[in-house]
């Protein structure tokens, strides 16, 4: 390079630096210390390394960056600035004005600004997902990686590679103390995905001090075990070094990368507490003007943007982003006459929609006393979901056998074989919630399970999809003490309580076989909100609609299954799942006793909370106050439902080992103990 080009870089990337430290400072919060030394990594990603068009930010090929240290989100934000993504709107269309303007950058961390502290997906554009809490960017990265290479196998055709893009991850220290980073950096490696690159800002440094505090492990050792390939980089500022190891990374095809570059934190002058100011906190005026006239920067001038950085990414990235776009579509106008049926269902997944027909195989169950279990006819359901929705795929954390949500007929997700559509996360349930993230944020339908006991395990990932508003489906089974023998630490019992108190999720627990496939129906037609449903392991009776309410009301989250003889009820029993049954004995009990009683199932609180006041006045009458709840879980939340004077049938400790019905009976969740229940309301 030329010097005076040389100047063009050091300029980039002083302008980064500089646009984070006054981001930062103006805030008077964040971080910016790790924004500035991470500059120059940045910079080679976006300028030199990434396939991007800033001028079309949604094209499916573009490669994929990862901001996983989310608390440096001022890095983030400038890369966005400079690089000049457009704007998207959420339905796609991509608008004559840039993502970020400089007052973007000037209201970091402001109310309603585009610059939140932490990079929000959906919220700016070149955000691609949701960072903050440390480890889950790397763990979504997998799941895209996964995504990537499930499409390239489905979709390329000789000469028609429309999916080859890498995914690329800046994270931390923190990041890697995770263990949903390294259970996630585990199936990237055992999978061998050649399509991934995580850069490891070895800065042996985290909030309370060095990492010798807390962190001496060797990290290239660890990675190399779990089927990586490493290269270190000793200077983040030595572009040269990160340029060698990025052209290794795009040639290894054996699995996927991790380069460790060490660099020192941008320091600040002590603050008020006496301590360094270099860690979460701004450097203070004085600092930045020195630091600005150590750089050669106008120390008196805040957000300056020179025109020169802003060609220099246009010529860059701009150029190159350009015309790999373009040489895409061309690829894709061939292959839209050559493979129309496969096209057609690419531009269905990029919009964001459902094929025809995809719901036309779902199950139906004729009535039975003895019934079946949630697990399995919810399985059926998903294989009927599957066959006409060729972009669903899951699996489950190594519970297949029981979750029964392997989809028939279809091959494995492996090393060798990437087009399978059954995954195989192993025993790494969040891991496997963050991957299913990063899936859906491809447009792919995926779904993971596990124990419901299990979902403790996940729970951060699965806030992180009600937070995107993904459309990932939770497979919930095992839900509760009806599993018996396997005892206490099996046996969920305020996971629904945990679970209904996510904003955003909606949690569907059916209380019979054609609920079950009902509530894969809701779960799919969902395509801006996670759904969980939450399955039993044993067997309920399927009832007989003909006799009880259609299933349909299930959409409603809430309906009156049987109605009190004579029309209006003296008391109201609200169950789920596979207490209805029980709700649905104690009615025929009650009404044989004279007592005017209504069975109202409630699969759903949020879909029931979501209808309209006369219609949830029209289940629940609020003049009928004698009311029951059954359920085999925790009381907390019942009470919007039976009111604070309302009885409540199910647990109030953990459970027991043994047979479930000694279980339910030790319990007392029973049909005499909600009989009784509903005439001490009376
Ligand atoms: C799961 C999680 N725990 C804690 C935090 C709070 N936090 C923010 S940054 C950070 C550590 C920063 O150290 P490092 O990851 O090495 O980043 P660096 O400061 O070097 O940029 C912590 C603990 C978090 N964001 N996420
Ligand atoms: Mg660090």
């Amino acid at each position: 390079m030329s010097t005076s080009a040389l100047d063009t870089v050091t300029t980039a990337i002083n302008t980064i630096r500089t646009l984070s430290m006054d981001g930062v400072q103006a805030a008077n919060s964040g971080h910016p210390g790790t924004p500035m030394a991470l500059a120059p990594v940045a910079y080679q990603i976006w300028a030199q390394e990434m396939d991007y068009d800033p001028a079309v930010p949604l094209w499916p090929n573009r490669d994929r960056y990862i901001l996983s240290c989310g608390h440096a989100s001022m890095l983030l934000y400038s890369m966005i600035h400079v690089s000049g993504i457009k704007k998207t709107k959420a339905c796609g269309k991509v608008l004559d004005e840039p993502s970020l303007t400089v007052d973007d950058l000037k209201n970091f961390r402001q109310f309603g600004s585009l610059t939140p502290g932490h990079p929000e997906f959906g919220h700016t554009t070149g955000v691609e997902t949701t960072t903050g809490p440390l480890g889950q960017g790397c763990a979504n990265s997998v799941g895209m990686a996964i995504g990537q290479s499930w499409l390239a196998a489905r979709y390329n055709k000789p000469g028609q590679q429309l999916f080859d893009f890498d995914v690329y991850v800046q994270c931390s220290d923190g990041d890697l103390m995770e263990g949903v980073a390294c259970e996630a950096a585990s199936l990237a490696g055992h999978l061998k995905l050649s399509n991934l690159c995580w850069v490891y800002d070895d800065n042996s440094i985290t909030i309370e001090g060095g990492t010798d505090l807390a962190f001496s492990e060797d990290v290239a050792t660890r990675f190399e075990g779990l089927g990586w390939t490493v290269y270190r980089v000793d200077d983040a500022n030595d572009l040269k070094s990160l340029s060698q190891a990025f052209a290794k990374f795009k040639a290894n095809d054996a699995g996927p990368t991790l380069i460790i570059v060490r660099s020192v934190i941008g320091y600040g002058a002590p603050n008020a507490a006496g301590t360094s100011g270099a860690h979460g906190a701004p450097l203070g005026e004085d600092e930045i003007k020195l630091t600005k006239e150590g750089y050669g920067w106008p120390a008196d001038k805040k957000f300056y943007v020179p025109e020169e950085t802003l060609t220099h990414f246009a010529d860059t990235m701009g150029e190159r982003g350009a015309a790999a776009r373009a040489s895409w579509d061309k690829t894709f106008e061939a292959y839209k006459s050559a493979h129309p049926e496969l096209a057609a269902e690419l531009e269905t997944i990029w919009a964001g929609q459902l094929p025809e027909g995809w719901d036309k195989d779902l199950p139906e169950f004729p009535a039975d006393a003895k019934g079946n279990a949630t697990r399995n006819t919810g399985g059926k359901a998903l294989n009927g979901v599957a066959k006409n929705l060729p972009w669903m795929l899951g699996g489950s954390a190594d519970l297949a056998p029981s979750t029964k949500t392997l989809i028939d007929g279809e091959g494995s997700f492996s090393a060798t074989t990437h087009g399978g559509r059954n995954l195989h996360f192993g025993i790494r349930e969040h891991a496997m919630a963050a991957a299913g993230n990063g899936m859906a944020l491809l447009g792919l339908r995926p779904y993971v399970s596990t124990f419901f006991v299990f979902s403790d395990y996940l729970r951060p990932s699965m806030r992180l999809s009600s937070i995107m508003k993904l459309p990932v489906t939770y497979v919930f089974t095992h839900d509760s003490i009806g599993v018996g023998e396997d005892g206490p630490t099996h046996q969920p019992v305020e996971q629904l309580a945990a679970a209904r108190s996510i904003p955003g999720l909606v949690v569907i627990r059916p209380g019979d076989a054609n609920e079950a496939s009902r509530t894969w129906r809701v779960a799919i037609s969902e395509q801006h909100r996670p759904v969980a449903m939450v399955l039993t392991r044993q067997n309920m009776p399927t009832l007989c609609r003909d006799k009880f309410a259609s299933v349909e009301g299930l959409d409603k989250g809430g309906y009156v299954l049987a109605e009190a003889q004579g029309g209006s009820p003296d008391v109201i029993l609200i169950a789920t799942g596979s207490e209805l049954y029980l709700a649905v004995e104690a009615y025929e009990q009650l009404t044989a006793d004279g007592v005017k009683a209504r069975v109202v199932s409630m699969p759903s609180f949020e879909l029931f909370d979501e209808q309209e006041q006369s219609y949830k006045d029209s289940v629940l009458p609020p003049a009928v106050t004698a009311r029951v709840g059954v359920e085999a879980g925790v009381r907390q939340g019942w009470d919007a439902w039976i009111g604070a004077g309302g009885a409540f049938v199910g647990m109030d400790g953990f459970g027991d080992s043994g047979p479930y019905q000694e279980v339910y009976q030790a319990r007392g969740i029973t049909t005499e103990a909600i009989v009784a229940a509903a005439k001490a309301q009376l």
